[in-house]
C-alpha cells in the first residue's frame, strides 16, 4: 500500500483549535443535549509519558458501520497496530449507520471487559450513556472518525481539521462550478457527528464574499447505504436541472454520485466531488466524471486509535491538552483542545495521481 506522507505535530496543534469551534457548531438531531454539558473531555490521572506500553490491551472497534470499505480500511490499520502492540484487536458493528445502532454492541463489549473501545459514532449523543457506564467499568474510549459528545470519550482522533476538510470541500466546489451557480451536497445520515461539522464549516465559507455566486440548493442524505445515494444523487439531478456540481463529503456518497453521472446525460455537464478512496474513484477519474476529490490515508486513523488507545491504558496519556505521545511509524502527536489529535491535512487526488495510492 502506497503511505501517505508522515503527520507531523505542528499540523495538529495549527489545527486543533479551530476544530473544537467547528465541532461544537455540529448539527446533529440532539444537539441541545450536549450544549450544556461543558467540561471537555474528562480525564483522570497525570499522563507518564515514560510508561511502557503495556501488552495485551484489549480494544474492539466499532466503526459507524461494517459494510463500508472505508471503515474496512480504517480497522485494518488499528489490527497492524494492535499487532505491533502486541495487544488484541476486536472488530463488531452494525450495518446501518443509524443514530442507535450501536448501543448494543458497546453493552456487550462493556460485558467482555475490554480495556479499550474505538468508535466512529454515528449520533454524537446516543452513544453516550452507554460510553460512559464503559468508562465507569475503567474501559477507555477513542473515538475516530465521527466523534462522540466530548464528555462520554477520552480522546477523539480527527482525520483532518474539520475547518481543513470544510473549506478543502468548498475550494473544489468552486473550482469545478467556474464559481457560480447551484450545487448541492449529498451527505450520509442526517446524525454523523463528522458529516455535520464539515457541512457547518461549509455553510460558513459559502456565506464569505469569495463565494457568493455558488447556491447551495439542497442537502441530500444518502445514508452512507449505495443504493439510497445513488438515488439521492439521481433526484438532485431531476430536480435541479441547472445543478453544477455534487460535493459529497462520504465516500459511499461520492461513489454513487459518480456512478450514476458517468453513465447519464449528465456526464461532463455536472461535477462530483468530495471525500473519496482512490481505489472506488479510480475508474471515476479515468472516464472524466470527476476531475478532483480528497481523503487521507483511512488506515492511519485506525492506526493512531490503537497507540492513543493503549497509551491511554498504559498511562502514557490521559486526554488532556498538551499531552505529548509516539504512534509508531506515523511519529509524534500532541492531544489539542477537548481531547483532538489530528492525523493531517487531507490530500487531493486528481488524473496526476489517482494511481500512486492502493486504498
Ligand atoms: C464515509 C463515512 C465516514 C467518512 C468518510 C469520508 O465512509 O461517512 O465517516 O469519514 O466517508
Amino acid at each position: 500500500m502506497s503511505r501517505f506522507r508522515t503527520v507531523r505535530v505542528l499540523t495538529a496543534l495549527a489545527s486543533a483549535t479551530t476544530l473544537a469551534v467547528a465541532l461544537t457548531a455540529c448539527g446533529g438531531t440532539t444537539k441541545e443535549d450536549t450544549a450544556d454539558e461543558g467540561g471537555g473531555a474528562e480525564s483522570t490521572g497525570t499522563a507518564n509519558p515514560e510508561a511502557t506500553l503495556q501488552e495485551g490491551v484489549k480494544m474492539a472497534f466499532l466503526p459507524k458501520q461494517l459494510n463500508n470499505p472505508y471503515s474496512d480500511i480504517e480497522v485494518s490499520g488499528g489490527e497492524e497496530a494492535l499487532g505491533e502492540l502486541k495487544g488484541e484487536y476486536k472488530l463488531v458493528g452494525p450495518n446501518d449507520a443509524s443514530a442507535s445502532s450501536q448501543v448494543s454492541y458497546i453493552n456487550t463489549l462493556i460485558q467482555q471487559q475490554q480495556d479499550v473501545i474505538g468508535i466512529a459514532a454515528n449520533d454524537p449523543n446516543a452513544v453516550c450513556p452507554s460510553l460512559n457506564q464503559a468508562r465507569t467499568a475503567g474501559i477507555k474510549i477513542v473515538a475516530f472518525d465521527s466523534d462522540a459528545a466530548k464528555d462520554c470519550r477520552d480522546v477523539f482522533i480527527n482525520q483532518a481539521s474539520t475547518q481543513g476538510i470544510g473549506e478543502k470541500l468548498v475550494e473544489m466546489t468552486s473550482k469545478l462550478a467556474g464559481g457560480s451557480g447551484e450545487i448541492a451536497i449529498l451527505s450520509a445520515t442526517a446524525n454523523a457527528t463528522n458529516q455535520n461539522a464539515w457541512i457547518e464549516v461549509m455553510k460558513t465559507e459559502l456565506a464569505k464574499p469569495e463565494n457568493k455566486g455558488l447556491k447551495l440548493v439542497k442537502i441530500a442524505y444518502g445514508n452512507d447505504e449505495d443504493q439510497k445515494s445513488f438515488q439521492e444523487a439521481q433526484g438532485l439531478l431531476q430536480s435541479y436541472p441547472n445543478l453544477k456540481v455534487i460535493v459529497s463529503p462520504t465516500t459511499v456518497g461520492i461513489a454513487a454520485a459518480s456512478r450514476y453521472v458517468s453513465s447519464s446525460n449528465y456526464k461532463g455537464k455536472v461535477a462530483i466531488t468530495g471525500l473519496g478512496t482512490p481505489n472506488q474513484m479510480r475508474e471515476y477519474i479515468k472516464d472524466g466524471t470527476v476531475k478532483e476529490f480528497a481523503l487521507w490515508n483511512p488506515a492511519d486513523i485506525g492506526y493512531l486509535a490503537a497507540y492513543a488507545g493503549v497509551g491511554l491504558v498504559s498511562g502514557q496519556i490521559t486526554g488532556k491538552e498538551g499531552e505529548k505521545f509516539t504512534a509508531g511509524k506515523l511519529g509524534d502527536y500532541t492531544i489539542g483542545k477537548d481531547g483532538e489529535i489530528v492525523l493531517g491535512p487531507p490530500t487531493v487526488f486528481d488524473p496526476s495521481n489517482i494511481d500512486d495510492f492502493d486504498f
